[in-house]
């Protein structure tokens, strides 16, 4: 049965799908556990982990490399400062990056989601082309620098290469900076083909599709795109801004969320990402369609994209995950918490993502995200099972936080309190890579991506 590197793990306190187990013992094969087995006896040789061990939550939405740019948009312009006067400053931002500096800043950005208390991500891929737009001689050049990053940082992969061709609603054409993401249908087919090359250099990766948006495919291409893939991930962006939900209708007399489950299968394997402007019946159809909405509250908030209803999904069991997007600030426990309190402001109420008296609204927001954030990912992560991952973040149970605290109290305490800085220990598919706190190789990457910055401010 043993096939690879065997690693046996005795742990202290770990939430498992059952609950919360004391003393389990973990067997890690290639990888992947073996076994789970709670109130064992201690064994000699296992290695013990102090602390509290739970599971490592999927990213399920980043563009990596605009964490070059975290910080650098927040001064006022000339006009009303907005989401589509943020994108003209990504786009200048992204004139500047060379291959090597996408593969820096995705490394930096990957390693910061480890210590955030990510174990995987998905990376919405949409740079093909070079400064001037001019193709690579292999367009997957760009795709290969981001599995280069992960396998780096040691962060689960899924990629998703964007498929991006149109400016606007209605084929528009696309504007210039726009010109390091097109390709059409030929390219894209190119594009994917030298992705699933690239995703083998990383233990486990798996090879999605995402088309950009309703406003960057037209029908067509859009049919022939989700046709491409038979299976795995499909992710999209959807019905992020208000004027969006007004140029949908202005094209077909649709909203854009209505459009794309009336005229796409979909399903389980896709996932919509931010979906924050949607009516009641997108709603109901949303989340009766198995689908996963890739919520990113941080970079909603960021934006100004708006807010999630959350409340009315939940009533309908919808499926959600969350992504950190333009990674401004980068950590899942913040993720969750600012997912809950936008609903509280909105609300005007507390404990929103809790569904019934007594229980938690951390383990809640927690496991919903673990299940919908592996969903979207098209991984066997998000629990602590045989058959998955051993992707585990280990919360440091000497921190004063969590004294005489157990269960479901110490997840409240790490999304509403204590926030990433309680992570000790962060192991990815058996492999530990962070410890008190620090990625392995925090130095290095940090000395990197500092060196690329000074030379793109300067
Ligand atoms: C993106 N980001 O692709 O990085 C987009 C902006 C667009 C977010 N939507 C560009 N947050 O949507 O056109
Ligand atoms: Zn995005």
């Amino acid at each position: 049965m043993a096939t690879g590197q065997v690693r046996r793990l005795f742990l202290d306190q770990a939430l498992l799908p059952s609950g919360w187990a004391r003393n389990v013992a973990l067997d890690i094969d290639s990888g992947f556990i073996q076994s789970v087995t709670p109130d064992a006896p201690h064994r000699d040789g296992w290695e013990r982990i102090a602390g509290i061990a739970l599971p490592g939550l999927p990213n399920l939405h980043s563009h990596t490399f605009q964490r070059g740019m975290a910080g650098l948009a927040e001064r006022r312009g000339p006009t009303g400062d907005s989401f589509w006067t943020w994108r003209q400053v990504m786009y200048r931002f992204l004139e500047h990056l060379t291959p090597d500096d996408v593969e820096t800043v995705a490394a930096f950005a990957m390693m910061e989601m480890l210590e955030g208390g990510f174990t995987s991500l998905a990376e919405f891929h949409y740079l093909h082309h070079d400064r001037d737009g001019h193709a690579y001689g292999d367009i997957g050049e760009l795709s290969g620098r981001i599995v280069a990053a992960a396998a780096e940082a040691g962060i689960g992969l899924t990629l998703l290469p964007v498929f991006y061709a149109q400016g606007g609603f209605g084929g528009a054409a696309p504007n210039d900076g726009q010109k390091r993401f097109i390709c059409g249908v030929d390219a894209y087919v190119r594009l994917l083909e030298s992705a699933k090359k690239a995703v083998r250099f990383v233990d486990d990766a798996v090879l999605g599709i995402a088309p950009h948006s309703l406003r960057a495919v037209t029908p067509e291409s859009l049919h022939a795109v989700v046709g491409m893939a038979p299976e795995g991930p499909v992710h999209i962006h959807i019905a992020e801004q208000t004027k969006e939900v007004e140029d949908s209708l202005a094209w077909s007399g649709m909203r854009p969320v209505a459009w794309l489950l009336a005229h796409t299968p979909v399903n389980k394997r896709w996932c919509l990402i931010h979906a924050t402007h949607l009516d009641e019946e997108e709603i109901q159809g949303l989340a009766a369609s198995r689908s996963v909405a890739g919520l990113c509250p941080i970079t909603e908030a960021n934006l100004g994209d708006g807010i999630f209803p959350g409340v009315p999904f939940l009533s309908r069991s919808g499926a959600f995950g969350v992504g950190s997007d333009s990674n401004i600030h980068i950590s899942a426990p913040e993720e969750l918490r600012q997912l809950e309190y936008s609903q509280r402001l909105s609300h005007r109420g507390r404990n929103l993502f809790a569904e019934r008296e007594g229980e938690s609204t951390g383990r809640s927001l927690y496991t919903k995200a673990l299940t919908g954030g592996a969903q979207a990912l098209g991984r066997r992560v998000g629990a602590l099972r045989a058959g998955s991952r051993a992707d585990l973040v280990v919360l440091d149970s000497d921190a004063p936080d969590f004294a005489g605290l157990s269960g479901d109290a110490l997840l409240d305490t790490y999304i509403f309190a204590t926030g990433a800085r309680a992570i000790d220990r962060v192991i990815v598919g058996g492999r530990t890579v962070v410890t008190h706190g620090r990625h392995y190789k925090r130095d290095e990457i940090s000395a990197r991506f500092a060196k690329v910055m000074t030379r793109i401010r300067s």
